[in-house]
């Protein structure tokens, strides 16, 4: 096949001739001047076809091609300022590969069922393009920095006999006659393996039956969890806030044209390095008080709360030791305190809530089977994690950050339903 250059590159090509493989996103008719808005995945740039420089089938083709037609573009870059990429391309030659007829989505405003509906042509937009490319990156930064600071890549699966976080919420199948649910969460798989490789961490989907609809909630989204042997939840909120400044720095730094895309207003992310905020529970209440946002003391935040104590902050807040009662069953308790745990979440800036749950998980055996007894959880499908506690248990804490909720924030998005691919949501299974 001939040799393409991709519109990412198209720079380190300036005054050379080029083919261009990719898709017509939209053109305009200025009579003997076409102008072609092409996109190959990687970027977009701007054909200029010229009557007089092409032959007649050429300027026909250009004249005639749709928008989503797939086509190919030979020519000569040329540098221009007043283009969004810096760069044109002088058409010589266009060649249409399949002639789209009447491409449902259209320049104009379409509702949001109807561009779900289209998801899978829907992610060709130049929105779209961006999110997921911020995504990525998002994903690659995760990576990077566990990877470079001394945590193993230990996943966990997605087929279990138990849950880990709220069982209303879990997802049945038949396993050969046996109940399995989908993973709610790795967390206790990865308990398992920090004892045998130290500090770990587990990046898969997971999945939740959540029965509300929001603009935070999916049935299936991507987490990261990172687990550390010998760690407090002290050590558990510093990991937290390198770990969360190096993703937004890396994407504001390898995204900046997607994020102008989104028009995300990326002062408000260049702010968040470490150190954060870290205020407790009973603060939080005392914040949610003073702004007239009702609460009793015990618990848990719904997004309003959230919303409303983020607003005191510029950065990402850590609201730690929140009642044992609206937590779940492996957290730690305060000993000064019993009725605390050692949990804590990171909320994030501009009324994007909680994006990490997490905390100090129980080391003592005895504490750990009365909770499963509170919990009326059923004892035999945890009795390989009781084994952790009998055979050297450690003080050890962990967390999980949402992956959709993370881009959310970062590109500025209203819902979390543009930050997957496929979204998954209460009333969503298709396409
Ligand atoms: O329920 S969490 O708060 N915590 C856990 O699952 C722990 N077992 C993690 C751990 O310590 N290893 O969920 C963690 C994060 C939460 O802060 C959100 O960012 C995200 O997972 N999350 C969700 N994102 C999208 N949709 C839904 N339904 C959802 N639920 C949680």
């Amino acid at each position: 096949m001939e040799q393409q250059t991709r519109i990412e590159d198209i720079g380190k090509h300036a005054g050379e001739q080029v083919t261009v493989k990719g898709w017509l996103l939209r053109n305009t008719d200025k009579g003997r001047l076409q102008f072609l808005l092409v996109r190959d995945g990687t970027g977009f740039i701007q054909c200029v076809v010229f009557q007089k420089n092409v032959s007649p089938e050429t300027f026909e083709n250009a004249r005639k091609v749709t928008q989503e037609s797939s086509l190919i573009v030979r020519g000569t870059v040329r540098a221009e300022p007043r283009a969004p990429g810096g760069y044109e391309l002088d058409a010589t030659d266009v060649e249409i590969v399949q002639l789209a007829q009447d491409f449902p989505i259209t320049p104009k405003e379409h509702g949001v069922d109807f561009l779900l509906d289209r998801r899978h042509l829907w992610l060709r937009s130049q929105r779209q393009w961006a999110i997921m490319r911020v995504r990525a990156t998002i994903i690659r930064a995760i990576r990077g920095w566990l990877d470079g600071n001394g945590f193993l890549n230990v996943d966990t699966p997605i087929l279990t006999p138990t849950s880990c976080e709220d069982t209303s919420t879990l997802f049945a199948t038949d396993y050969f006659g046996e109940p399995a649910y989908l993973t709610q969460s790795g967390q206790l798989y990865s308990e398992a393996t920090i004892m045998a490789f130290g500090r770990v961490y587990c990046f898969g989907p997971t999945f939740r039956a959540e029965k509300s609809k929001t603009r935070r909630h999916l049935t299936e989204f991507w987490m990261v969890e990172p687990e550390m042997a010998y760690a407090d939840l002290d050590e558990c909120m510093r990991v937290e806030e390198e770990f969360v400044s190096h993703i937004v720095q890396t994407a504001l730094r390898e995204r900046a044209y997607e994020l102008e895309l989104l028009e995300r207003n990326t002062a408000l992310l260049k702010n968040i390095t470490p150190p954060f905020p870290r205020i407790s529970y009973d603060a939080a209440v005392e914040i949610l008080n003073k702004k007239g946002v009702e609460i009793t003391w015990g618990d848990d935040f719904g997004a309003p709360h959230e919303t409303a104590i983020a607003e005191s902050f510029d950065k990402p807040v850590f609201v730690h030791h929140y009642p044992a009662k609206c937590k779940a069953f492996y957290m730690e308790v305060e000993p000064d305190r019993p009725e605390l745990s050692k949990s804590v979440d990171l909320l994030a800036p501009e009324g994007y809530g909680e994006i990490i749950g997490g905390g100090e998980r129980t080391a003592s055996l005895e504490l750990l089977e009365q909770r499963i007894r509170e919990h009326k959880l059923p004892r035999e499908s945890y009795e390989w994690y009781l084994d952790l506690r009998r055979y050297g248990s450690v003080p050890h804490s962990g967390f999980g950050l949402g992956l959709e909720r993370t881009v959310a924030w970062i590109c500025g998005l209203p819902h979390i339903r543009e930050t997957n691919p496929f979204p998954r949501m209460l009333t969503r299974l298709y396409p």
